[in-house]
């Protein structure tokens, strides 16, 4: 078995299997990682905040940003990971497979790291083109799995510090012709080794092909006689390859969330400026089951505080002073548009119930059923000027799809929250 184990590291040597490419790709890797966790703990509490919590309406793109670096982060992190699989990979043969404790946690971190990281980059690349082959919830698998992820990770860098720290700088790990420095232990296994250490092979009995003839005998003869495999990639060309497809990926995706990358969108599921009013639609009118009750021409938002109710028509609306915001929506799914909304101020119509400063909101949607049919929004937003009940969209009426008679926009706040087809808006 040992023998076996090592044949297995010597014959997988290979010019990027080397603890110095597992320490780079690591360090872009955990980096990736570390940026995904943040922005994604972002976007869970914009959507499901501690009742303390305050966020920042300002940049009004601040959510698109946090978002788009999510899913383009992640989408890296493909190449990465298998790039970092594939230069670590001898290791999976060590021997012997445990040497202790701290060994042990070693090994068993990296199987759940590698295992939950696998899971979960799939799942969140599936979820941005909404499509769900699995048996569970997206957002609390994705949600729960990124704390395993984590954790795992700060075992896996907290027991290979050692290796880490050996490999981090440059100067350390290369001699001035280029040639890495490489530790005895980390060195790759040679024949020489193997047999200084459990002998030399015993002899084959008989060569397999002497002992059969025909079509198959010659097929082992010429297995026999192949030359032996070409040397794998060589270091530059396997960092040129991991560099390339991590580059090719970001700029053939990024478009669905960064507008200027638009033009070479290639592999994304959203582009700019495709849908009713120049503009993606998510939920449409027919799922959200407001065909009719949306076009209703007794339509009316009810506007609540305490004891007060506001019944406002479509013309009560148009009657407000209206406001012109360019704002996006970004949808945590990572695509995101800007577009140009034209409608209430919600702090005046708020103002119509006597809302306080600190009060924050209900909103209601016609919406059947769903689970963003009811949703809160913080005063911070309703404070914030910019925040509008939109009428209209990049010039025109708002589109059934887009949520008329009336939705919600506000700035930084995810796509989720921006509440389409509204009913009622209720000062909590
Ligand atoms: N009532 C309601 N509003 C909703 C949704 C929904 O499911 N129901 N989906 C939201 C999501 S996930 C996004 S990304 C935006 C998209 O807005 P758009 O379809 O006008 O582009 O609407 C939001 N508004
Ligand atoms: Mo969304």
């Amino acid at each position: 078995m040992r023998r076996l184990l090592l044949e297995m590291r010597r014959s997988l040597a290979a010019p990027s299997r080397n603890p110095r490419m597992a320490t780079v790709l690591g360090r872009l890797l955990g980096s990736a990682f570390v940026i995904c966790f943040l922005t994604g703990l972002y976007s869970h509490f914009l959507q499901q905040p501690e009742p303390w919590m305050h966020f920042a309406t300002r940049p009004f793109f601040l959510y698109q940003l946090t978002q788009g670096i999510h899913i383009t982060a992640g989408i890296a992190c493909f190449p990465l990971l298998l790039g970092k699989l594939y230069s670590v990979f001898p290791n999976l043969f060590q021997t012997p497979p445990i040497r202790g404790f701290l060994h042990f946690l070693e090994r068993a971190s990296i199987t759940l790291f590698v295992s939950t990281a696998l899971i979960e980059i799939t799942i969140g690349l599936l979820d941005t083109f909404q499509w769900y082959p699995f048996p569970f919830y997206f957002k609390q698998v994705h949600y729960a799995l990124s704390f395993i992820l984590i954790g795992s990770l700060a075992i896996h860098i907290a027991t290979k510090l050692p290796v880490i720290r050996r490999y981090w700088f440059k100067k350390r790990s290369f001699d001035e012709n280029g040639e890495l420095l490489l530790d005895p232990e980390d060195r790759p296994v040679t024949s020489e080794q193997i047999v200084d250490e459990i002998g030399p092979r015993p002899e084959p009995t008989a060569p397999i092909a002497r002992r059969v003839s025909g079509v198959t005998g010659r097929i082992f003869d010429w297995i026999d006689s192949a030359p032996p495999p070409k040397p794998a990639i060589s270091r530059r060309g396997f960092v040129t390859t991991i560099g390339v497809a991590t580059a090719a990926l970001v700029a053939l995706t990024g478009g669905q969330s960064f507008a200027f990358l638009n033009g070479i969108n290639v592999f994304a599921p959203r582009k700019q400026g495709i849908g009713p009013d120049s503009l993606p639609v998510n939920r449409s009118a027919k799922a959200a089951q407001v065909l009719t009750t949306a076009m209703d021409p007794d339509w009316t938002l009810t506007v609540a505080r305490q004891g007060t109710t506001m019944e406002f028509t479509y013309a009560d609306l148009k009657a407000f002073p209206q406001h012109v915001e360019q704002l996006p929506i970004a949808c945590v799914e990572g695509w995101s548009q800007m577009a140009t909304w034209r409608g209430v101020r919600l702090s005046d119509l708020m103002a119509t119930v006597g809302r306080r400063d600190s009060e924050g909101l209900r909103l209601t949607s016609l919406e059947k059923s769903g689970a963003y049919r009811r949703t809160n929004m913080g005063a911070e937003y309703v404070q914030d000027d910019r925040t509008l009940v939109a009428l209209e969209v990049n010039g025109q009426t708002l589109d059934i799809e887009h949520g008329y008679p009336a939705r919600m926009i506000a700035p930084g706040r995810p796509g989720v929250l921006q509440t389409k087809w509204l009913s009622r808006i209720e000062v909590l």
